[in-house]
């Protein structure tokens, strides 16, 4: 295989630094933790899990994988439509190897995945696949009329056989019944922000103050 085949890699995104790593993580637990003990959540515990179980502990729930990241470009090795395209992009080659402050603005649960929700600045929008959104079409229909970058998130764990690109999706359905009006059923004031339930299992918590998270844009190969 020419090596111009084998150099693009699985994916390019914002890889956080250690340090905020661990601090991310442990929000993402204290909320977990907290979610699962409250009336609200217990009560549309069926929407949650089709077992028919009385609890869950949400932290043996979701399984967490490998560093926390941003994904922007995912490339497959070259596989995926557009990879060299992006690859070649001014931007990108750039601000490969820069330090970023990302802004976590949300945690977001739902049966399949926990993530936090990435507001982009500008800056960070040049390093942004123009399709990235549109991508999400077939499996979530109104990803077409969101703003691009709307589906940044860093993925927290996934529930069992889940795959982590369904943390992006997830986000998506989200976003799209906040664009229809849907405010969501707001359930709590809770210490890092007010929580709100969007049906199927679906729960966002706004951060009262978003998480800065220093990150590097770079690359994995796996
Ligand atoms: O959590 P994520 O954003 O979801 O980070 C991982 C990363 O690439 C390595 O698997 C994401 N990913 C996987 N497949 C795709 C895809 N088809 N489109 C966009 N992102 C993807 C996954």
């Amino acid at each position: 295989v020419p090596l111009e085949e084998t150099s693009l890699p699985l994916f390019f995104g914002w890889f956080l630094l250690p340090g905020i790593q661990d601090k991310v993580r442990c929000t993402s637990m204290d909320f977990l933790k907290t979610l699962d003990t409250l009336e609200a959540f217990k009560k549309h515990l069926p929407d949650f899990t089709v077992e028919a179980e009385k609890e869950v502990d949400l932290e043996q729930y979701f399984q967490a994988n490998g560093a926390l990241h941003c994904t922007t470009k995912f490339c497959d090795y070259g596989k995926a439509e557009g990879s060299k395209e992006y690859a070649d992009k001014s931007a990108v080659k750039e601000l490969y190897g820069s330090a970023f402050e990302l802004s976590l603005s949300a945690l977001f649960v739902t049966p399949r995945t926990v993530g936090a929700r990435v507001s982009l600045s500008e800056d960070q929008l040049t390093l942004w696949p123009a399709d990235a959104e549109k991508e999400a079409v077939p499996l979530v229909p109104a990803a077409a009329t969101l703003p691009v970058g709307s589906r940044a998130h860093i993925t927290l764990g996934c529930a069992e056989g889940v795959e982590p690109q369904q943390t992006g999706f997830d986000l998506l359905e989200i976003l799209a019944l906040q664009q229809e009006g849907q405010e969501g059923e707001l359930v709590e004031e809770m210490e890092l922000g007010s929580l709100a339930y969007y049906g199927k299992g679906r729960w966002l918590l706004s951060l009262r103050e978003p998480v800065s998270a220093q990150a590097c844009f770079s690359s994995l190969y796996g």
